[in-house]
C-alpha cells in the first residue's frame, strides 16, 4: 500500500527533549526525521531495515529524558547503586521491549502503519540480537537488569561488548554448524559510546618496590601491554517508570602511544600487530557453557571488563566528590559467578597501590562491597587459573592473592589448630596437581554473601562444594531463587495470553505476579479454560508455521507439544529424550498403544563448538527426525524437530506455544534453569526430576499439576556410590534396549552402525548421567502424559493452574531478595523535570 501523510521533518524539534512526545503523531515525526538526518533516506524508499533503525532511533530518543534524569536524580540523592558484574549479557532483542516498557506499542504501530507497514512485527523482525552470552547465566544477568530498572533501583551492568557474540547454528546433514554472528553489520541502535569515559588497563609485566614520599616502602606494578576499555552503554528502562538504568559494556582499543611508537621507529608492521592484540580482548565471546577451558585470553577478558568496570566506579565517587573510604556506602559489587572474581584483586590493588589505603581498612572495604552468585557444582565448570598463566599475565593481582591467602589461612588455623587438611581444602591456591588460583575459593573469601541459585543448589554447595567454607562462615551462604522478567517472557512472548489476564485479573499482574493466584477461581470455568487453551493454540499454530518455514517439517498445531530447548549438555539428557521418542516409535510401528497422544516433539539448543557428545546429540536427535518424519506411519502421530539457531528472539516464539516442559536433568546437576519458569508461566506443563529449581516449582504449582519421575539427588548419590551398572537397568528394560539396539544397527543412521557409537557406550559403559537409571520411570510419567492430554478440561485446568502460581519466578521476586538480604538498596524516584538537557 502507498506511504501516506509524509511530512518534511522540522529540524530543530528536539531542542526540549522533554518535547520528545509520545504519541503516534510525535513516533512518526520521530521516524520520519530519522529516516532523513540520521540514515540519509527518503520515506518514500525506505527499506524494512531503514524504518527499523528509524523508529529504533525516535524510541532511544523518548528514552533519554529518563536515561539523563536517573543519572541526575542520583547525583542529586546519592546512595547505593548495584554494580552488576557479569561477562555476559543476553539482553536479546530491544525494540519491542522499549516498547512495552515505554507504553507505546500501539503508537508504534500505527506510526508504522503510515509508512504503509501492515504490521509492526515486520518492523520487529529485522532487529539482529546481540547474543552476549552463552545460555541460563547470561540470560538471568539480563532479567535482573530488566527487574532493578522496573523496581527503580539504581544499577548498572557492567560487561564486555563482543564483536561476535555467541556462534549462529546451523545445521548441515544432521550436524551443528557453527558461523561467526555478526551483530554489529547493519549497525546496532541501542548503544551510546562513551569514548570520554575510557579507562586504562595493563596486562603481564612486573611488580617492583619503591619508597615514597613519606619513607614508606610500597609496591607497584609496571604492565608490559596496555589497553584501553571504551565504554558503550545500553539504557535499561523500567517498566513505565522513568528510572532507566544503564548496561555498560566495554570495547577494547589499541593505545595512542602504539601509533606513536610506530612513527618512531618505523616498525609499522609490528606496531599495528600490536593494536590487533588488543583489540581482540573484546572480539569474541567463548562459547562454552559448561567446561572452563584456562585460555589466556578468557583470563585477560575478565580482568579487562573488571578493572574497567571499577575504575569507573571509583572515578564517580570522586567526580561527585564521595570519599573512596566511603566505597562500598555507594556501590555493591554482585559477581556473577567466578568470571569476574578477579575484582577482589583488583579492587583491593586499586585501593592500597593507588589510594595508598593499609590492607586491613582495603580489604575491610572490598570485602563489605563484594557479593558472589555460584551458579554450577560441575567440577569441570570451576574456574582455576595455572599460576604460571597467572602470574605472567597478573603478576600483582597473584601477590596480592598471596597475601589474602597468608591472612586467610591465619584465621584458619586458629579456628582448627594442627588441621593441615582443612588448610589444604580452603586455600585459594590448589597444591594438587598443577598449581592453580581457585577462583570460588578467591569470591568466597572476599564476599560478604555467596548465594546459590536454587533452593537444592544453595544447599548443594553448602554440603558438598564447600562444606568447609560453610563450616567456618554458616551465616555468609544464602539462596536466592532464580527468576524470570514476565514483561518480556509473558508480555512480549504471549501478548495474547497477556491480554487475557488483563482482563481476567487487571493489568498490574505484570509488576506484580501474585496476582495471577486470583486465576484459581476460575480452575473450573470450563468457558475461561476454553479461552486460556485458545491463547495457546495460537502461539501453535504461529510456531508451527515457523517450523514449516525454518525446516520443512509440517507439525500439527493440535499435537501435543512437548519442548526441550537449552544448551546441549549430557547432564541436561536430551539424549534421554530422544531415547523416549524412539520408544514411542516402536510402539506406533509395532501397533501397541494406538491410542498414544498425537505428539510433536521439539528440541534446540546450541552445543560447544569442541563438545564432541553434545555434537553427537544433535546430529542423533535429526538422524531420529530423519526417519520418523519420512514414515508414513507416523502421519498424525510423531513428528521430531530439531529447531536450529536457537536464542531469546526463538525463544520468544517457544515458550507461548508449548504444552509439555522437558526439565529432565539428572539430580543434583542443574543449579536452577530459567527456562522451566518461563514455561510453568506461561501454563506449559513440566515433565521433570527433582532437580535446581524445578522442586520448587513443583512445591508452588502442585505436585498434582507437574509429572514427576527419576532419581533423586540422594538416590544418584547412592547409586554412584554403589557400583552403578547401567547394564541392569538395559536388561529390566525391554523398550530400552529395542532402542537401543535399533539405535546401534544404524537404523537413525542410514545404516552406518558406526555413527552414534559413543553415545552408546557412554550410555552402556559408565553412564555418567543415570540416562538408564531414569528411563523407565520417565517413560512411565511419559504414558502419565498421554493420559491426561486425553482429557483437554483436566489439562487446561492444569495449565491454568501453572501460570496462576508461578507468581514466584518473577525475577521482581528474585532481586526484592536480592536487594533486601544481599545489596541493602533502595528504589530511587526519578521525577522528569525540565532541568535536564
Ligand atoms: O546458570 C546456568 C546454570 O546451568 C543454570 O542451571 C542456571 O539456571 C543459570 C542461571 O543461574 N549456568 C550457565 O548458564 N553457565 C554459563 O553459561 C557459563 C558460561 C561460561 C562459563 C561457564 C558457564 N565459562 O567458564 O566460560
Amino acid at each position: 500500500s502507498q506511504p501516506k501523510d509524509l511530512r518534511l521533518p522540522t529540524p530543530g524539534c528536539y531542542a526540549d527533549p522533554i518535547k520528545a512526545g509520545i504519541d503516534a503523531d510525535a513516533v512518526f515525526d520521530g521516524m520520519t526525521e530519522h529516516l532523513f538526518f540520521s540514515l540519509g533516506k527518503l520515506a518514500t524508499t525506505a527499506s524494512l531495515r531503514d524504518l527499523y533503525m528509524a523508529l529504533s532511533y525516535a524510541v532511544r530518543d523518548r528514552l533519554m529524558t529518563r536515561y539523563l534524569a536517573s543519572q541526575e536524580a542520583i547525583r542529586a540523592k546519592p546512595q547505593k547503586t548495584v554494580a552488576y558484574l557479569s561477562a555476559e549479557f543476553l539482553i536479546g532483542p530491544q525494540l519491542n521491549n522499549n516498547l512495552l516498557n515505554l507504553g507505546i506499542t500501539k503508537e508504534a504501530e500505527e506510526a508504522v502503519g503510515r509508512f504503509g507497514i501492515e504490521s509492526l512485527s515486520h518492523i520487529l523482525e529485522v532487529e539482529e540480537e546481540p547474543g552476549l552470552g552463552n545460555g541460563g547465566l547470561g540470560r538471568l544477568a539480563a532479567c535482573y537488569m530488566e527487574s532493578l530498572a522496573s523496581l527503580q533501583v539504581p544499577a548498572i551492568g557492567y560487561g564486555i561488548r563482543y564483536e561476535f557474540g555467541i556462534f549462529n547454528q546451523l545445521i548441515r546433514d544432521g550436524w551443528q554448524v557453527e558461523v561467526t554472528d555478526k551483530w554489529l553489520k547493519g549497525g546496532w541502535p541501542w548503544e551510546l559510546p562513551q569514548p570520554d569515559e575510557s579507562c586504562f588497563v595493563g596486562f603481564g609485566g612486573r611488580t617492583e618496590s619503591y619508597v615514597d614520599e613519606k619513607g614508606k616502602y610500597r609496591s607497584r606494578w609496571i604492565p608490559s601491554e596496555h589497553a584501553i576499555g571504551v565504554p558503550h552503554d545500553i539504557p535499561i528502562l523500567g517498566y513505565r517508570v522513568n528510572n532507566c538504568d544503564r548496561l555498560r559494556l566495554w570495547r577494547a582499543d589499541a593505545t595512542e602511544s602504539f601509533d606513536f611508537y610506530a612513527f618512531n621507529i618505523g616498525d609499522y608492521y609490528g606496531a599495528v600487530e600490536e593494536k590487533v592484540a588488543s583489540e581482540t580482548i573484546s572480539k569474541v565471546l567463548y562459547p562454552n557453557d559448561g567446561t572452563d577451558e584456562g585460555r589466556r585470553l578468557r583470563l585477560k577478558q575478565q580482568h579487562f571488563f573488571v578493572s574497567c568496570s571499577l575504575q569507573d566506579m571509583l572515578r564517580s565517587l570522586e567526580k561527585r566528590g564521595i570519599e573512596v573510604e566511603d566505597f562500598s556506602e555507594h556501590w555493591t559489587v554482585q559477581l556473577n559467578d567466578t568470571h569476574p572474581a578477579i575484582a577482589v584483586a583488583e579492587l583491593m590493588r586499586l585501593l592500597i597501590d593507588h589510594y595508598h589505603f593499609e590492607w586491613e581498612k582495603a580489604w575491610h572495604i572490598t570485602t563489605s562491597s563484594v557479593a558472589y552468585t555460584n551458579h554450577t557444582l560441575l567440577p569441570e565448570a570451576l574456574e582455576k587459573w595455572d599460576l604460571d598463566l597467572f602470574s605472567s599475565l597478573l603478576p600483582r593481582h597473584l601477590d596480592l592473592i598471596y597475601e589474602i591467602n597468608k591472612r586467610f589461612l591465619q584465621q584458619v588455623r586458629l579456628r582448627y589448630p594442627g588441621n593441615d587438611l582443612i588448610l589444604r581444602k580452603l586455600s585459594i591456591i590448589d597444591e594438587d596437581g598443577c598449581k592453580a588460583v581457585r577462583m570460588a575459593h578467591l569470591a568466597t573469601i572476599g564476599a560478604h554473601h555467596v548465594n546459590g541459585v536454587a533452593a537444592l543448589h544453595s544447599d548443594l554447595i553448602k554440603r558438598q562444594l564447600m562444606p568447609e567454607f560453610a563450616e567456618l562462615w554458616p551465616e555468609k551462604f544464602t539462596n536466592i531463587t532464580n527468576g524470570v522478567t514476565p514483561r518480556r517472557w509473558v508480555g512480549l512472548a504471549n501478548p495474547e495470553l497477556s491480554s487475557l489476564l488483563d482482563k481476567e485479573v487487571g493489568k498490574d499482574w505484570i509488576t506484580n505476579m501474585e496476582l495471577l493466584k486470583k486465576l484459581e477461581q476460575k480452575e473450573n470455568d470450563s468457558g475461561f479454560l476454553e479461552l486460556f487453551s485458545k491463547t495457546k493454540l495460537s502461539g501453535k499454530r504461529k510456531l508451527a508455521g515457523y517450523i514449516h518455514r525454518q525446516t520443512g517439517v509440517l507439525v500439527d498445531p493440535s499435537s501435543l507439544f512437548d519442548v526441550q530447548v537449552k544448551r546441549i549438555h549430557q547432564y541436561k539428557r536430551q539424549h534421554l529424550n530422544a531415547l523416549q521418542v524412539i520408544a514411542q516409535y516402536l510402539r506406533i510401528k509395532n501397533g501397541v498403544d494406538q491410542d498414544i497422544a498425537p505428539r510433536t516433539v521439539i528440541f534446540g539448543g546450541k552445543a560447544a563448538p569442541g563438545y564432541f557428545m553434545a555434537k553427537l546429540m544433535i546430529r542423533f536427535i535429526n538422524g531420529i527426525a530423519d526417519v520418523v518424519n519420512a514414515d508414513p506411519d507416523m502421519d498424525g502421530r510423531l513428528r521430531v524437530v530439531f529447531l536450529p539457531d536457537y536464542n531469546v528472539k526463538l525463544g520468544e516464539q517457544v515458550y507461548s506455544a508449548t504444552d509439555l516442559s522437558e526439565q529432565i536433568s539428572t539430580a543434583g546437576k542443574e543449579a536452577s534453569g530459567t527456562g522451566n519458569m518461563k514455561f510453568a508461566m506461561n501454563g506449559a506443563l513440566t515433565i521433570g526430576t527433582l532437580d535446581g529449581a524445578n522442586i520448587e516449582i513443583r512445591d508452588r504449582v502442585g505436585s498434582e499439576n507437574f509429572f514427576l519421575f527419576g532419581k533423586t539427588e540422594s538416590e544418584i548419590v547412592e547409586l554412584r556410590e554403589n557400583q552403578y551398572d547401567p547394564k541392569t537397568y538395559i536388561s529390566n528394560c525391554k523398550e530400552l534396549s529395542e532402542a537401543l539396539r535399533l539405535v546401534e544397527v544404524g537404523h537413525f543412521s542410514n545404516g552406518d552402525s558406526e555413527l552414534f557409537l559413543p553415545l552408546i557406550n557412554s550410555l552402556t559403559g559408565s553412564d555418567p548421567f543415570f540416562v538408564m537409571a531414569d528411563f523407565a520411570d520417565y517413560l512411565r510419567a511419559q504414558d502419565e502424559v498421554n493420559k491426561v492430554w486425553k482429557n483437554p478440561q483436566k489439562w487446561n485446568r492444569m495449565a491454568l493452574l501453572n501460570t496462576a502460581r508461578s507468581g514466584f519466578f518473577s525475577s521482581d521476586r528474585s532481586i526484592k531478595e536480592y536487594c533486601k538480604s544481599i545489596w541493602k538498596v533502595k528504589p530511587l524516584d526519578v521525577e522528569i523535570s525540565c532541568d535536564i538537557n
